[in-house]
């Protein structure tokens, strides 16, 4: 008897305190999260884009402003993809494309601007002091000229002059988008030209901060020597870009149509939310694309690049080639992203 009763006792104890020590666990475990800092970036280029991220981040700074000090870092650097040295359009005009989420889902974003060092910081505005998300073109510039930024001329990187004038004799005046046309740079660029300049592509960066929020961001000249007027992935949330601080985000880097067909970062986001780790997450949006055309798939890279609420990571790309940087407490360094055709 006494033996039962105890027993019926242990039982009515432990149904009591097992959710109570897991949740306990649980608790433990996003406090310790909670308080690791992380940023992770495209290409190899995002070290240094890390670097200036981090200072916010280690100052327990919000990832939101680590962001835009990243992408700022990198907009500054004269280089063939991002910024006013980027990729010319095949009229030989650079146009930048950026976004910006924070999170509580407020986003902003530009298209097509012109002459406007810093378009990320452009996205912000839009996204803090007006009642709209995407501003493109000539509104995007004047809207940034109304906010104190000014207008300076684009100067091509070397490496972009040269690849355009090469494209230039070339071309059919098309632009360029599969692997074929496309090695000099853009989504199949080596990390180096010949002359040794850094060929550094689109900048995707996502951050969570000590409070554990989640905020991200792209920026780029876009696709080279593309349409005048021609939009890409990088300014589209949900494409380039999704943020959602419950489950994770996700940015995008490669031939942007087949990003925008696929919602991709939004996707990516999804798949999270189903349980997914951000590598199979990324994954599964790059298996879509293949799926929707598998031979068109087979001349293209797009690579996607995720982060979960947990502070975990992943990568996955169509192709070979795709890199990403990383910066923790714990890590500073270059990963290269698992691939799926021609494994
Ligand atoms: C675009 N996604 O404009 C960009 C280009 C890019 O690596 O990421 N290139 O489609």
């Amino acid at each position: 008897m006494a033996n039962k009763l105890d027993r019926r006792k242990f039982l009515q104890l432990s149904a009591l305190s097992t959710p109570l020590l897991l949740s306990k666990k649980a608790i433990a475990k996003q406090i310790t999260y909670s308080n690791s800092p992380i940023v992770i970036s495209t290409w190899d280029s995002g070290m240094e884009v890390n670097a200036a991220a981090w200072k916010i981040l280690s100052a327990k700074g919000r990832a939101l402003d680590a962001i835009e000090a990243g992408a700022n870092q990198i907009e500054d650097t004269i280089n063939c993809c991002v910024g006013l040295g980027g990729n010319p359009d095949r009229d030989g005009i650079v146009t930048l494309d950026a976004c910006i989420m924070d999170e509580n889902s407020n986003c902003g974003a530009v298209a097509g601007m012109e002459q406007i060092k810093h378009p990320i910081s452009v996205a912000r505005k839009v996204m803090e002091n007006t009642p709209h998300v995407l501003l493109v073109g000539n509104g995007a510039q004047q809207f940034a000229i109304e906010n104190g930024f000014t207008k300076e001329p684009a100067k091509l990187s070397q490496s972009a002059e040269n690849t355009y004038k090469e494209w230039l004799k070339k071309t059919d005046y098309k632009p360029q988008i599969n692997i074929e046309n496309n090695k000099g740079n853009g989504p199949f660029a080596p990390n180096f030209f010949p002359d040794g300049t850094p060929n550094h592509d689109t900048m995707g960066l996502l951050a969570k901060d000590s409070q554990g929020n989640l905020s991200g961001g792209v920026t780029t000249s876009g696709m080279a020597f593309k349409l005048h007027g021609r939009v890409g992935d990088s300014a589209g949330i949900g494409a380039g870009l999704f943020v959602d601080n419950e489950v994770g985000a996700a940015t995008s880097s490669g031939v942007g149509e087949e990003v925008i067909r696929t919602c991709g970062t939004h996707l990516v986001v999804e798949l999270m939310r189903q349980g997914l780790s951000p590598e199979k997450a990324c994954k599964k949006a790059v298996e879509r694309i293949i799926k929707i055309n598998p031979e068109r798939a087979k001349t293209l890279q797009v690579g996607y690049l995720a982060i979960n609420k947990n502070g975990e990571y992943g990568a996955y790309a169509i192709q070979k080639g795709f890199v990403f940087s990383v910066k923790t407490n714990d890590e500073n360094k270059i990963h290269e992203s698992k691939f799926i055709l021609g494994a």
